[in-house]
């Protein structure tokens, strides 16, 4: 995904600056240059106000609420330094009769950037500091000083953090690696000091530019995880489980529902397969899509999966028969974004261990011959049927 928005030149986006008349005065271009920059400001503004359906429905549908303890989602606000004030001053020395203009420029305000740090893994600072500021440039001096510019400021989000304007709802990064980074709000320039505008028939300029206002952006960050294989189902397939015995991951394991209420990272390790790191995705149930029980908002981290497992409990003690189950969920996986039913789906029939008879196991071998899926047959108690079906999860996410 990164590749494909990198190949589009969306990474490192910024606004472009707008073109100044090039046979203007520099004092009359910098005026200019503010109008310009202030109708951008007007005419962006009224744009953001028109109401865009697909996006409106997108914005509505991945709006989160902060009941989850897991912060994968955030919405800031950014602003770059302001550029340092141009100085007016005059050379005053001895023996140096009329030493004329010498103000120095200011300097330049710092940028906003984001980076990925592969240290964190949830975007728990964006949902307790909302603003960020980059330090402005500090204004010139006399003897042609420049003034020092201002520090970027950086912000580290963990890897995977997709980045959107909050206004357009346009993608503007997608940090996937480590130190991946994107500049978000440039810095204003500096203002020229009075030195600048020293001419033939005007040798003492009383003036000099402003500097530059900094950009203020609203952004909004969403983490996905990087899964290679997610696992889903109903609430009590049996997924928590699943996770905890293939990996060192210990999500909450109980026989309600909603057990879990956050998404669990997994690493898979094994001697005779290439490892692989596998996401529980937690709540799906009939309606997830319309926000029933916790939504769909935790289906965003299985959009960079390549495998889904879709774990189906087939025992006696489940409220559902298999196949009812896997259609429910299918359902809702189309219904957040059919792509999601394009990528390589593989069902675990689970909690063999407990099954009476093989009647819903061969309903469900009957189904998923139907609908070409492969069926793994498991037990996560017991341990049956699973290093194989690790051993071809591995053989599919293998690069
Ligand atoms: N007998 C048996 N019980 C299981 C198995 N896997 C999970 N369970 C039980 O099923 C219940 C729900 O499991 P959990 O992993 O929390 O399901 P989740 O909601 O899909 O995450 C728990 O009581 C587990 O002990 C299994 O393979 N065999
Ligand atoms: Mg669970």
């Amino acid at each position: 995904m990164s590749t494909a928005l990198r190949s589009l030149g969306l990474l490192n986006v910024l606004p472009s600056t707008p073109a100044v008349a090039s046979v203007a005065t520099p004092c009359i271009q910098w005026h200019l240059h503010c109008f310009a920059t202030n109708t951008h400001a007007i005419f962006g503004s009224i744009r953001a106000n028109v109401k865009d359906p697909a996006s409106m429905r997108s914005q509505r549908s991945r709006t989160p609420s902060h009941r989850y303890s897991f912060a994968d989602y955030a919405r800031i606000t950014v602003r770059s330094g302001a550029g340092g004030r141009g100085c007016v001053s005059y050379r005053r020395e001895k023996y140096v009769p009329r030493g004329g203009a010498d103000g120095g420029d200011g300097g330049t305000g710092g940028n906003v950037r984001i980076d990925a740090d592969r240290n964190l893994h949830t975007l728990i600072d964006q949902r307790y500091q909302k603003r960020y500021r980059a330090e402005n440039g500090r204004p010139g001096g006399g003897k042609q000083m420049t003034g020092a510019s201002g520090r970027d400021l950086v912000i580290p989000v963990p890897c995977g953090t997709l980045i959107r304007d909050a206004v357009t709802g346009d993608i503007l990064a997608d940090l996937v690696a480590h130190g991946d980074s994107v500049r978000l709000a440039q810095g204003g320039r500096g203002g020229k000091g009075n030195a600048h505008f020293v001419s033939s028939t005007h040798q003492t300029p009383r003036f000099a530019q402003p500097g530059e206002s900094g950009e203020v952006r609203d952004i909004i960050l969403e983490l996905k995880l990087l899964a290679d294989v997610g696992i889903v189902g109903l609430p009590n397939a049996g997924k928590s489980t699943f996770l905890s015995r293939i990996s060192a991951a210990r999500p909450k394991i109980a026989d309600y529902p909603f057990t879990t209420l956050t998404p669990h990272l997994g690493v898979v390790a094994g001697d005779d397969f290439t490892s692989f790191v596998a996401a529980d995705i937690p709540g799906l149930i009939v309606g997830a899509h319309e926000g029933a029980g916790l939504g769909d908002l935790f289906l965003r981290h299985i959009e960079r999966c390549c495998v889904l497992l879709h774990l189906v409990d087939v025992s006696e003690a489940a409220s559902e028969d298999p196949v009812t189950a896997i259609v429910t969920i299918e359902k809702e996986l189309g219904r957040y974004h059919p792509a999601l039913l394009k990528k390589r789906r593989v069902i675990g029939a689970s909690k063999i261990d407990a099954m009476d008879d093989d009647a819903r196991l061969k309903e469900l071998k009957r189904y998923c011959e139907q609908e070409k899926l492969p069926l793994f047959a498991i037990s996560s108690v017991t341990g049956t049927g699973v290093t194989v079906l690790l051993r071809k999860l591995s053989e599919w996410v293998a690069p």
